[in-house]
C-alpha cells in the first residue's frame, strides 16, 4: 500500500507531536497543525488522503472543522476523530459531522495501525478513481472532437457543417447581417481516382481539404467535407464583393498546388469548380433549401466548363 499524505490536527502540542511520528514512522508523509483554522488553510494546499481532526480545541471543535471541509471539498476525504472521551453520544455526534472514524487517545498502536490500513484502501480507491476520471475526460474530449471531424481531411465534417449552417443561418437573419456559402467540388474526380488510383486519390483531397483549412482559417470562417470530393465553405458576414475575391483566390492557390492530372480535359492539373451564395438570411431558410441552391449554382461552372466559380 502507498504511503498517505495525513493532516494532523491537534491543539497540544506534545500529543501532536508523538501521533505525527508515528504516522510518519508507518511510512506516512505528515503535516501537522495546531488549529481549526490553520487546518482549513492547510487543506487544499496539503491535498490529504487523511485526516486525524481533534474533537476539542480552543478555537474551533473538531467537528466544526470537518464540517466545514465538507462543505469546501466535496471530494471525500476520510476523517478520523481524535478525542479523550469514548462517550456513544459523542462518536454518533462525530460521525454525524462528516467523521467516518473515531479514535479514542491515548490512542492505541494496534488500533491506529490497523485503522489506517482501512483508510489505505480508501485513499487506494479515491486515487484510481481520480485516474479513472482523467481519462475518461481525455476520451470523452477526443471524442467530440472526432464527432466533428472528418476522419480523412481532418476538416469539419457534414454533421459539424450542418449543425454551424443551422446557427448562422439563425444569427445572421437576427443581425441583419449576409452570409457566403461556397460549395467546392474537384473536378474530374473520377477520371483521377481511376488513373491514379484510390489511395492517391485520397492524398489529393488532403491536400486540396489542407489548402481549404488554410485559406478559410479566420474567425467566422468554416471549411468542411460535405461528402466525397465536395467541400463547403461558410463565410460569416461576408458580401458578394467579398466572397468573389474569395473565391478567385481559392480557384489560384488549388491550381497552384500543380497535383498532376492527366486525364482532366479542363488543365493538366487539379482544379475545382465553385458554386456560391451570398445572402441576407431570413432566418426561416432551411439548410437543404440552401444546400440545393449552392448546388444548382455549383452544376452552372461544371457546364460552363469547370475549373471556375459562378455567384
Ligand atoms: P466532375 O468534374 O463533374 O465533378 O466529375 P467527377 O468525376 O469529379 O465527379 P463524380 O461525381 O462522377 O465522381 C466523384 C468521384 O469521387 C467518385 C468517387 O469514387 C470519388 N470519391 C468520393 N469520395 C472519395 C474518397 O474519399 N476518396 C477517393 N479516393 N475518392 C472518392
Ligand atoms: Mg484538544
Ligand atoms: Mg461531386
Ligand atoms: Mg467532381
Amino acid at each position: 500500500m502507498e504511503a498517505m499524505r495525513i493532516l494532523l490536527v491537534d491543539d497540544v502540542h506534545l500529543e501532536r507531536m508523538q501521533l505525527a511520528m508515528r504516522l510518519q514512522r508507518l511510512g506516512h508523509v505528515v503535516e501537522a497543525v495546531a488549529s481549526g483554522k490553520e487546518a482549513i488553510e492547510k487543506y487544499p494546499l496539503f491535498d490529504p488522503d487523511l485526516v486525524l481532526l481533534d474533537v476539542s480545541m480552543p478555537d474551533m471543535s473538531g467537528t466544526e472543522v470537518a464540517e466545514q471541509i465538507r462543505i469546501k471539498h466535496p471530494d471525500w476525504v476520510p476523517i478520523i476523530f481524535l478525542s479523550g472521551h469514548d462517550e456513544p453520544e459523542m462518536i454518533a455526534k462525530a460521525i454525524d459531522m462528516g467523521g467516518d472514524d473515531y479514535l479514542v487517545k491515548p490512542v492505541n498502536k494496534i488500533v491506529l495501525a490497523s485503522k489506517l490500513k482501512a483508510m489505505q484502501r480508501i485513499a487506494h480507491m479515491r486515487h484510481q478513481l481520480k485516474e479513472t476520471t482523467v481519462q475518461l475526460e481525455q476520451a470523452n474530449e477526443l471524442l467530440s472532437q472526432q464527432v466533428n471531424e472528418d476522419g480523412l481531411t481532418k476538416l469539419a465534417n457534414r454533421r459539424y457543417l450542418d449543425q454551424k449552417l443551422v446557427e448562422f443561418i439563425a444569427w445572421h437573419g437576427r443581425h441583419n447581417l449576409s452570409l457566403t456559402m461556397i460549395m467546392v467540388d474537384v473536378d474530374h474526380f473520377k477520371l483521377y481516382n481511376d488513373y491514379y488510383g484510390h489511395l492517391e486519390g485520397d492524398r489529393c483531397l488532403q491536400s486540396v481539404a489542407k489548402e481549404l483549412k488554410s485559406t478559410f482559417s479566420r474567425a467566422g470562417e468554416l471549411a468542411a467535407r460535405y461528402g466525397g470530393e465536395e467541400f463547403v465553405v461558410l463565410i460569416s458576414n461576408c458580401d458578394k464583393t467579398r466572397a468573389v475575391r474569395e473565391c478567385g483566390r481559392l480557384k489560384g492557390s488549388i491550381e497552384k498546388l500543380a497535383i498532376p492530372h492527366a486525364k482532366s480535359t479542363t488543365a493538366d492539373v487539379v482544379t475545382i469548380s465553385q458554386g456560391m451564395v451570398s445572402w441576407m438570411p431570413t432566418g426561416l431558410e432551411t439548410i437543404e433549401n440552401m444546400y440545393e441552391i449552392v448546388d444548382k449554382v455549383l452544376y452552372k461552372a461544371k457546364e460552363q466548363g469547370r475549373n471556375r466559380f459562378v455567384a
